[in-house]
């Protein structure tokens, strides 16, 4: 069969259930509905303290048709080592483990076990969740949080940059890692198929937008993640063992061929700051890492003169 362009052809197995415990329009939901499609039964999820927590639903019950593991907030990285090692001495080959962490579990309080884990290289697809706050204990600011943006411990707007997890990770020299959004669905089911092919620690940055966190209106969240896209706010790539691929669309915006940034900070009410000079820094910030993307591509020989 050829290459899928759909979602509706990626088969009609579901592992995402109805019945969970998420807010309308979240974007985790798309997001874990789409990972485990890609996943499959034959895969362990470890999940630390986070919203998807609560999306799993109660004791005995669970919404995620896969085995499922919660942990404790720090740890999500080394229960999936300990996973892998165990599945190694069972002789099993056959099972992905895979981590599915918040922002906060992965920027901040998970931060040591994951590079623990990435460090040693361990079998495990690692994919970050970012809907950059805390948001199942009420929208505090994590290091993923973007400048200007409102939460409850940044009243008038983050004065810090959104930290570049991008780089912590490929300083780990880590095989694959790549970015996503929940607004492009099929590059992000590839990306999963094609970590799950690598061995060794795989890393997978999605952004998922959070409608009462960022203050949007529930039906808007596809749109407010393909707006990060198409403004340049949030890059589509891929990094394979230190080589950089930009994705479609972002392929084509090196040339500013972009949406201005205010059509994505207008449709959030967490931007209400972002205003002046804030708002300046916020872009500059965006450019840099153009700036970045565009220094590595012509290093590796990627750009045509
Ligand atoms: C050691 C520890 N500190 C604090 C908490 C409380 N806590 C539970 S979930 C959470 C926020 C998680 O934020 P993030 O990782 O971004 O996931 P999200 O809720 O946004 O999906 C916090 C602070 C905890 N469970 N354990
Ligand atoms: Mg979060």
């Amino acid at each position: 069969m050829s290459k899928p362009r759909l979602v509706s052809q990626l088969g009609e197995n579901e592992y995402y259930l109805p019945g969970h415990a998420a807010c309308h329009g979240c974007g985790a939901s798309i997001g874990l509905r789409h990972l485990l499609k890609a996943i499959g039964p034959n895969s362990i999820l470890a999940v630390p303290a986070g919203c998807t927590s609560i999306i799993a639903g109660k004791a005995n019950l669970s919404t995620f048709a896969i085995p499922f593991i919660h942990t404790a907030f720090g740890s999500a990285a080394a229960v999936a080592s300990g996973i892998v090692e165990a599945l190694e001495r069972m002789g099993r080959k056959d099972v992905n483990v895979v981590v599915w962490a918040g922002d906060g579990g992965t920027y901040d309080i998970g931060f040591a076990s994951l590079s623990g884990a990435a460090e040693r290289g361990h079998n495990i697809l690692y994919v970050l969740d970012d809907n950059e706050a805390y948001m199942n204990t009420g929208i505090q600011r994590s290091g993923a949080t973007p400048k200007g943006a409102w939460t409850t411990t940044t009243i008038k707007g983050k004065k810090e940059s959104k930290k570049n997890i991008i780089d912590i990770m490929l300083a780990h020299n880590i095989p694959y890692i790549a970015t996503a959004s929940v607004a492009y669905p099929m590059d992000f089911h590839r990306k999963v198929k094609k970590a799950l092919s690598i061995k060794g620690f795989k890393f997978i940055h999605l952004m998922s937008p959070c409608p009462p966190g960022w203050r949007f209106d529930m039906h808007l969240t596809v749109e407010v993640a393909r707006k990060a896209v198409l403004s340049g706010v949030w890059i589509l790539m891929e990094i394979e063992n230190g080589r950089l691929t930009l994705n479609p669309p972002s392929n084509t915006m090196l040339e500013k061929r972009r949406l201005p940034i205010e059509e994505y900070v207008k449709m959030q009410g967490r931007f209400r700051f972002l205003k002046g000079e804030l708002l300046e820094e916020f872009k500059r910030d965006v450019e840099n890492n153009w700036e970045r993307v565009r220094k590595i591509l012509e290093e590796q020989g990627s750009l045509k003169k």
